[in-house]
């Protein structure tokens, strides 16, 4: 059995984080574990407005000792990380256990809650990890706070973007475009230091894709761990990333994930 896991927080409404992550290393056949960096919480009397709980460092240090020391990984994915020590506890464990399939999800905003992270800590975390990154898949807003270029609007402009994220050490950078103003397919933007190429798919208009992110790094790690290329595990993902939200669904008037096993819902009862 091919061993993954993540390192992310707990999302209660089982949309995003680790819950997503798991969900999505299932599909792809593939054991899946997770490291809990955090447990974050939706207030259902309050607009939906987010809390977030850290776990302390030992309790997150033991869970990697388990991880990675006590059963091993052949690739491994950081989401939401939360403090400057889980930032560090990554950076040991990828580097310590010789990681070479690290998929970093440069989580710096919590969808619903807008509110974007700590700027030091997002500084923390492209300075430790994107040097061990063998991908990072920042959308337009995390690109922008790694990149440095404000007000990334063009197709031109994700492709600096992506060339100076690349600079900063990552072997791969996948930027989700989607966001654009005016797009009408879902481009996305890889770049591995040779060429670009853009991925691109149907647009799917919907509000349900909470979760998407994480889904999306969840699966480029999932299909490393399989043996795919990057540019085959990136266009995996994003077919099964388009399929699951063409399949999302509200959880209540507030938020709606994608649906990561929608692409095998074909399956039929006879009698
Ligand atoms: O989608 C970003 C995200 C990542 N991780 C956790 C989250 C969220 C957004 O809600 O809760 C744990």
């Amino acid at each position: 059995m091919i061993k993954v896991t993540t390192i992310a927080g707990s999302d209660a409404s089982g949309g995003a984080g680790l819950e997503a992550d798991l969900k999505t290393f299932e599909e792809y056949g593939v054991y899946g574990m997770a490291a809990v960096t955090l447990v974050a919480t939706m207030n259902p009397d309050n607009e939906w407005s987010h809390n977030v709980f850290p776990l302390d460092e030992m309790a997150l240090r033991s869970q990697l000792e388990t991880v990675f020391k006590g059963v091993g990984v052949n690739s491994a994915k950081s989401g939401m990380l939360g403090s400057f020590f889980a930032v560090e506890l990554v950076r040991e464990y990828i580097t310590n256990y010789n990681i070479k399939n690290y998929v970093l999800d440069p989580v710096m905003v919590c969808k619903g809650s807008g509110e974007p992270l700590h700027s030091e800590l997002n500084d923390a975390l492209a300075k430790n990890l994107l040097p061990l990154a063998a991908i990072v898949t920042p959308n337009i807003f995390e690109a922008e706070q790694l990149s440095g270029i404000k007000n990334i609007d063009s197709i031109k402009k994700i492709e600096e973007a992506a060339r100076i994220i690349h600079s900063k050490g990552a072997r791969s950078v996948f930027i989700k475009g989607p966001r654009l103003p005016g797009a009408s397919r879902a481009v996305d933007v890889f770049f591995d230091g040779s060429g670009f190429i853009q991925i691109e798919d149907e647009l799917i208009k919907t509000s349900w894709t909470h979760g998407a992110g994480c889904t999306l790094s969840a699966a480029i790690t999932a299909a490393l761990a399989r043996g795919a290329t990057m540019p085959e595990a990136v266009k995996s993902a994003k077919k099964f990333i388009t399929s699951s939200l063409k399949n999302g669904f509200a959880l209540n008037k507030w938020v709606g994930p994608g649906n990561p096993c929608a692409w095998r819902s074909n399956i039929v009862f006879n009698s």
